[in-house]
C-alpha cells in the first residue's frame, strides 16, 4: 500500500524538489497536482507541497515534508546528503530556511511583477531584485571558500537552493545574476547534474534576458523622455501617478467619484450575463452550457463576439508563464466583468507557444470593454460572425477548450487557459 500522498504544483521549485526525491529514491508515495477533497479536508491555507500519510497523518511546510519524507529511506542510502553530524545537519537547516524563506520570499514578488500578476510596483521590484543580489552575495563568499554550501560534498542544501534558484534563473534573474557570480555558476552547473534530479536540468539554460515587466508595446514607443529612458524597469502607464506620489512621499491625492464604465449608457441588455455565467460554471461545458449560451445568453443586438490573439507569441518562453500573463490581463480587465465573458488558452509547449481565445462583448465594439487594461493593445481583435459555422466552431472550442485548436492550419494542443467571468 503506498505510504502516502504528496500533493504539489509541478512548476514549483518547492514541489519539484520533493518529487525528485520521491522518485529518486523510489518511495512508494503517490504524487497529485489535483487538490482532492481529502487535501481541502487538511489543508485550509491550500498551499503546496502539502502530504497526507497513512492513518491520515498531514504535513505542510516543504522543509518538514522533505525531512519525513527521508526517514522513509534506508539509512544507508541517505548516506550524506543530511550531513554527517549535528553541526552539518543544522547548517542544512540554515540554509534551507535561507533559501525558501528569503530566496523564494523575494523572488516570487518579482515574479509577479513581471508577468502581471501583482500591479507593477518599481519599489517592490527593486527592493526584492536587490535582495535577491544580496543573498547571491552570501552563497556566492560560501562557495569561494567550500564546493558546496555544506562541506564538501553535494546536501540537501545544495539541493534544495538549486531548485529555488533554477527558477529565477529561467525568468527574472537569468544569464547576468551568473555573470556576476562565477562561484554559483561553478556550483549550479555541479549540482544540478546530480542524478537526483534524474535529468531535469538536462540543456538548462538562464534566460538571456531577464523577465521584466514590459508596457504594452504601443507605450513603449511614446515613452521617449530622458526619465522614462533611465527608468531600468518602465512602470506601466496607470501606475505612474501613483508611483510619482509614493517617491515624492506625497499623500495620494481624495478620490474623485469613480466614473461610470462607457458601457453604462448602452442600458441594460435583455440577457444579463449573471446567469450565463452560472451555468458555464456548474453545467457541463459542451452537453448543457454550450446550447444554453447560444439559446438564452446571445443575441446578435446586444452582443459582439471577438476573436482575441495575443501579439507577440514569439516572445512567450515557458507555458505556465503565458498562463500567467493571461491571468495578469484577466485582473486588470476587472472593471469591465459585468460587460463580457470569454476565454484565453495558452497552446502549444515550453518556447513554442500561444495564446488565443474568444469572448462575448456587451455591444458591438470591444475597445470599451477592453481598454481598462492598460495592455489590451498588445491583443489584436477580431469580429467573429455566429451564423458563420467556423466561427460558431471556434467559440464553442475556446469555451471548452477540450480539443487542440487550429493555428496556421496546424493543430496545436491546448496546454491552459483561463477563464474571465
Ligand atoms: N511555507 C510554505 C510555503 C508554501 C507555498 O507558499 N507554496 C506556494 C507554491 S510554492 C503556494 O501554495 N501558493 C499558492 C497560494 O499561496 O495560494 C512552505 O515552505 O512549504
Amino acid at each position: 500500500m503506498s505510504q502516502g500522498t504528496l500533493y504539489v504544483l509541478p512548476t514549483s521549485p518547492r514541489s519539484f524538489i520533493l518529487e525528485d526525491l520521491v522518485k529518486y529514491y523510489k518511495l512508494d508515495i503517490k504524487i497529485s497536482d489535483e487538490k482532492d477533497e481529502r487535501y481541502q479536508h487538511y489543508f485550509p491555507l491550500g498551499k503546496t507541497p502539502a502530504f497526507i500519510g497513512a492513518k491520515g497523518y498531514a504535513l505542510t511546510e516543504v522543509i518538514a515534508i522533505a525531512r519525513y519524507l527521508f526517514s522513509l529511506v534506508p539509512a544507508d542510502q541517505v548516506k550524506g546528503v543530511l550531513g554527517k553530524n549535528g553541526a552539518q545537519y543544522a547548517s542544512i537547516l540554515q540554509w534551507e530556511s535561507l533559501i525558501n524563506q528569503e530566496w523564494i520570499g523575494a523572488w516570487v514578488p518579482t515574479f509577479y511583477l513581471a508577468v502581471g500578476k501583482a500591479p507593477f510596483n518599481k519599489k517592490v521590484n527593486d527592493e526584492n531584485l536587490a535582495k535577491l543580489n544580496t543573498i547571491g552575495g552570501i552563497l556566492e563568499t560560501r562557495l569561494h571558500d567550500y564546493t558546496f554550501l555544506v562541506g564538501e560534498r553535494i546536501t540537501f542544501a545544495d539541493l534544495f537552493a538549486v531548485a529555488a534558484i533554477s527558477v529565477a534563473l529561467k525568468t527574472t534573474l537569468g544569464a547576468p545574476f551568473l555573470a556576476k557570480f562565477p562561484n554559483i555558476n561553478r556550483w549550479f552547473k555541479t549540482v544540478s547534474q546530480s542524478p537526483f534530479w534524474n535529468g531535469r536540468f538536462e540543456g538548462f539554460e538562464a534566460v538571456k534576458e531577464p523577465l521584466t515587466f514590459t508596457p504594452p508595446k504601443k507605450e513603449k514607443k511614446k515613452e521617449t523622455n530622458a526619465a522614462a529612458a533611465a527608468d531600468a524597469a518602465p512602470k506601466a502607464p496607470k501606475a505612474k501617478a501613483a508611483d510619482a506620489a509614493d517617491e515624492a512621499g506625497d499623500e495620494p491625492a481624495p478620490s474623485a467619484p469613480k466614473p461610470k464604465h462607457p458601457l453604462e449608457a448602452l442600458g441594460k441588455p435583455k440577457n444579463p450575463l449573471d446567469e450565463w455565467k452560472r451555468v458555464y460554471s456548474n453545467e457541463e461545458t459542451r452537453e448543457v452550457a454550450i446550447p444554453w449560451f447560444w439559446k438564452n445568453q446571445y443575441d446578435a443586438e446586444d452582443w459582439s463576439l471577438w476573436k482575441v490573439d495575443y501579439k507577440y507569441n514569439d516572445e512567450l518562453t515557458l507555458t505556465f508563464m503565458s498562463n500567467n500573463l493571461i491571468g495578469g490581463f484577466f485582473n486588470r480587465l476587472s472593471a469591465s466583468t459585468k460587460y463580457m465573458f470569454g476565454c484565453l488558452v495558452v497552446y502549444g509547449e515550453n518556447n513554442n507557444n500561444g495564446i488565443t481565445g474568444a469572448f462575448l462583448v456587451r455591444g458591438q465594439d470591444y475597445v470599451p470593454a477592453f481598454d481598462v487594461a492598460p495592455d489590451w493593445e498588445s491583443y489584436e481583435f477580431t469580429k467573429l460572425d455566429a451564423s458563420k459555422p467556423e466561427d460558431k466552431e471556434f467559440i464553442e472550442n475556446m469555451f471548452a477548450w477540450d480539443k487542440p485548436v487550429e493555428v496556421n492550419g496546424e493543430k496545436r494542443v491546448i496546454s491552459d487557459g483561463k477563464v474571465f467571468k
